[in-house]
């Protein structure tokens, strides 16, 4: 069964991790912002006050500020239909709160967007890719606070207002779930607890990020109903971090443990912003987790009323559970499980599954019954540069056409799949690590994790590759 004919094959970004130009034109200071560099073994630090002479890897990344044109060129050689990118918040709003937007911040999405639509390339814009106005996380504690509804709402009635005629698709929270495990907190929802000091030590007030996440799902629920009053030909989805697990054995035990952790890592939130209210397996984990939720008058109706038009997920790799303590943990996108004895690991320890991809969209497809589209896929790699320069990124290439094999067998079983958004498409600055080290582009991108590099861009192997991808739609793998 091959991809539909209007299959939309693109790439994926995130602004804080591209963009650079972190304090130009007006915007303001980001929760990424004030990470500085890290490594796979050595966290990256969070630091309020700005260091003299720290390396801050968002502060240039690849400064897509500057070469977006070069960049949205490169991606439609290769044949995008779709180029998924974030909106800076603090681009637009550079504390949160101003009463008028920023206009020069506006103007840069303004010419990444009609840059994108005069190559036909659709622009899936996420609002808020863990780019939180750090002045809200100074001021409110980030999303534990429930003024921040009111002021996302704000920024997204600009947005919508501002490209009605231009865009069509959007997502809410980049990955929501993930602050259903403790870095989600300052990642995703810009919640810095007293005595916090880097990215993978955090000070963890559970409670917070719950609070936290329901004042997200309200304001995810808002945003689709706006939308859709200010343009009905607006399609808004949700974005899941998707850690699929696997029981480690057939102990019922471990199937159990299994089950509870999917349904609180990767059913909940999807749960209420498809279904629209708090499934009762949440309810049960809250009162065992000694958690009470705050919901005001109009919350649960304000739910009902915003479930999304689709569903996304990001997908790299897959774990598994245990019921038993002190199994062997595996790594994975900021959610391990345990070692699954049947899979390879990448060079960052996340356990290669393009299997659990088909198992995990039909498991989505069945829950949902809605257009379904994986913004999020790819290998974070060691690329090393060849005597002549070129970059043989072969580990890549099958790394993709064995998830995008599976993804057709999904097809094949009655998965309405929407689209494929590799993830890095350029490369980019690592969210959990903070290194370039970590590529997954098809784009090699001249910057290195001590700050050097002339920022000068190469196509590597992969690039033709995914071309060709792109033009068969699917079928010359
Ligand atoms: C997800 C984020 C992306 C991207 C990706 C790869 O968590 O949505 O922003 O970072 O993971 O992870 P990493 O950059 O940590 O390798």
């Amino acid at each position: 069964m091959p991809f539909k004919k209007d299959f939309l094959w693109g790439g994926a970004v995130a602004a804080n991790q591209c963009e650079g130009a972190w304090n130009v034109d007006g915007k303001g200071i980001s929760c990424a912002d004030i990470c500085t560099g890290g490594t796979h073994t050595r966290p990256k630090r969070i630091t309020p006050v700005l260091e003299e002479g720290t390396f801050y890897p968002s502060h240039e990344a690849i400064d897509f500020y500057h070469h977006y044109k070069e960049d949205i060129a490169l991606f439609a050689e290769m044949g995008f239909k779709v180029f998924r990118f974030s909106v800076n918040w603090t681009r637009i709003f550079p504390t949160g709160e101003e009463k008028e937007p920023n206009e020069k911040g506006l103007e840069f999405y303004d010419r990444v967007i009609d840059e994108c639509r005069k190559y036909q390339i659709e622009p899936l814009i996420t609002l808020s890719h863990y780019e939180v106005p750090f002045a809200l996380t100074q001021k409110y504690n980030g999303w534990a606070s429930r003024e921040l509804i009111d002021l996302f709402i704000r920024y997204c009635e600009v947005l919508f207002r501002r490209y009605k005629e231009k865009v069509k698709y959007w997502l809410t929270f980049n990955e929501i779930n993930s602050a259903t495990g403790k870095f989600g907190g300052f990642l995703s929802q810009g919640i810095l607890n007293e005595g916090t000091k880097d990215f993978m030590h955090q000070v963890d007030i559970p409670q917070l990020r719950f609070q936290g996440l329901h004042h997200q799902f309200v304001a995810s629920a808002k945003a689709v109903k706006l939308a859709h009053e200010i343009d009905p030909e607006y399609r808004v989805g949700c974005m899941q971090l998707f850690a699929t697990m696997y029981p480690l054995t057939c102990n019922p035990k471990d199937v159990l443990a299994c089950q509870e952790f999917n349904q609180v890592k990767n059913w909940f939130c999807g749960d209420i912003q498809v279904r629209g209210r708090y499934p009762g397996y949440i309810l049960r984990y809250f009162k065992e987790q000694g958690m009470k939720i705050e919901m005001q008058e109009g919350d649960a109706e304000t739910l009902r009323e915003g479930c999304v038009d689709f569903y996304t997920i990001s997908y790299y790799m897959s774990g598994c559970i245990s019921a038993e303590p002190g199994k062997k943990a595996a790594e994975g996108n900021l959610i391990g499980g345990v070692e699954n004895p049947y899979l390879k690991s990448s060079d960052w320890g996340w356990q290669i599954d393009p299997e659990g991809l088909r198992y995990t969209l039909n498991e989505i497809y069945d829950r949902y019954q809605i257009p379904v589209m994986v913004v999020e896929n790819g290998l974070g790699a060691f690329d090393k540069k060849e005597e002549d320069g070129s970059i043989q990124d072969d580990y890549r290439i099958d790394y993709l056409r064995r998830h995008i094999e599976e993804m057709r067998e999904a097809v094949e079983d009655g998965v309405d799949l929407m689209g494929y958004t590799p993830w890095g498409c350029i490369d980019l600055v690592s969210a959990s690590t903070g290194e370039m080290a970590k590529r997954y582009g098809f784009i090699y991108v001249e910057k290195y994790d001590d700050g050097t590099g002339d920022l000068s861009r190469r196509k590597k192997k992969s690039f033709d590759w995914y071309k060709k991808v792109i033009e068969s739609n699917g079928e010359i793998l």
